[in-house]
C-alpha cells in the first residue's frame, strides 16, 4: 500500500525558493486516479514526474472545484494543473480533464456514496471468525465501532495500528462491565479471498491475547465480494488491488444503538477519542442488548 506518501514540506519549500517567484506557480500534471475521497475532495493519483515540482509518485491532491471533482472517477487518467502556493506548502489541482476513462470498470475504489451521519446502516450478511453468519442489525441496542483491514497489510501505521488500538479499546472496556455489555467491535476484511474465517480467527487471537472469549465482544468478519463492495460504499471505504497488495483508505465508523451512523474517522484519530465516543454512545443504550431485558430507568 503506497497511497498518500507526502513529500516533506521542507523539500517543497526548497524547490519553491529555487524558483524565486512570488505568488502561485503552476505545473502540468498527468496521472491515473487510484482513489477518490468525497469527504476531503481528494484524489489519490499515481502521477509522472512534474519537472520543477516533484518526482513521480502516488499521493493525494485536493481538487479546487467541487464540480470538477465530481466528474472524475477512480481508474480515470487525468490531465490537470497543479497550483502551488505559499512556498509550496499549499497545493491543489485545477482544470482537471479526463483523458481516458477506460480504467473505470476495473477500478475497485470508484466514486462512493457514503452514508450520511444519521443514516441507517445496511443489513448485509457477514461471516465471522467462527464461520457464523451475522448482520449489523444483531447489535441493535449496542454502540458499535467498526473498521476495515486486511490481515496481510504490511503498513504498520494502517491495519496493524487499527487492530492494535481496537485491542486497547477492547481491553479497557473489559474493565468496565456496564460499557462492555453495551458496546461491540467489528473488524471487517476487504480481502475475503485470503481472509477466510480460520485466517481471521488466527489474526484476531493475536490481538486478544489468545483468548477466544474476546470474540464475544469483537468480531473479525468478511463477506462475499458484492456485499463487501456495498458495505465499503456505504461507509466510504476505498480499496484497490495493486501488485498483490491492497491500497486502501482508513475508515472507522461509530454506529449508534439504533443502528445509525454517528461519526466517521479517516487517518486522523486517537485511541482515547475513539473510546470516549464509543462509551458516550453506549450511554444512550437503554439496557444491555443481551436478552433485551425491558428495564425501566429509576
Ligand atoms: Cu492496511
Amino acid at each position: 500500500m503506497n497511497v498518500k506518501q507526502l513529500l516533506p514540506l521542507a523539500l517543497l519549500g526548497a524547490i519553491w525558493m529555487a524558483g524565486c517567484q512570488s505568488g502561485s506557480k503552476q505545473y502540468e500534471f498527468q496521472g491515473q486516479v487510484l482513489d477518490k475521497n468525497p469527504a476531503t475532495q481528494e484524489l489519490t493519483v499515481k502521477h509522472g514526474d512534474i519537472p520543477g515540482f516533484m518526482p513521480a509518485m502516488t499521493m493525494a491532491y485536493t481538487v479546487k472545484d467541487p464540480n470538477n471533482f465530481q466528474n472524475v472517477k477512480a481508474g480515470d487518467v487525468i490531465a490537470a494543473k497543479v497550483v502551488a502556493a505559499k512556498g509550496g506548502t499549499e497545493y491543489w489541482l485545477e482544470n482537471v480533464r479526463i483523458t481516458d476513462e477506460s480504467g473505470r470498470k476495473t477500478a475497485k475504489g470508484g466514486s462512493v456514496h457514503r452514508l450520511d451521519v444519521g443514516d441507517q446502516v445496511p443489513d448485509l450478511a457477514l461471516i465471522n471468525q467462527d464461520g457464523k453468519t451475522f448482520s449489523l442489525s444483531d447489535f441493535k441496542g449496542k454502540a458499535v465501532l467498526l473498521t476495515f483491514i486486511y490481515t496481510r497489510c504490511p503498513v504498520p501505521t494502517f491495519c496493524p495500528r487499527l487492530s492494535g488500538q481496537f485491542a486497547k479499546i477492547q481491553d479497557d472496556l473489559s474493565h468496565a462491565p456496564d460499557d462492555f455489555s453495551k458496546t461491540h467491535l467489528i473488524t471487517i476484511s476487504f480481502d475475503p479471498k485470503y481472509d477466510t474465517p480460520p485466517v481471521l480467527r488466527k489474526y484476531g487471537l493475536a490481538y486478544l491475547d489468545n483468548n477466544p472469549t474476546g470474540f464475544s465482544h469483537w468480531d473479525f468478519a468478511s463477506t462475499n465480494a458484492s456485499d463487501l463492495k456495498k458495505l465499503a460504499d456505504a461507509f466510504g471505504l476505498e480499496y484497490f488491488e495493486e501488485d498483490n497488495q491492497i491500497s486502501h483508505t482508513m475508515d472507522i465508523v461509530l454506529i449508534s444503538p439504533e443502528g445509525k451512523v454517528v461519526k466517521y474517522w479517516g487517518t486522523k484519530w486517537t485511541t482515547p477519542e475513539l473510546e470516549a465516543a464509543l462509551r458516550q454512545q453506549a450511554k444512550s443504550a437503554p439496557a444491555p442488548a443481551q436478552g433485551r431485558a425491558q428495564r425501566k430507568a429509576g
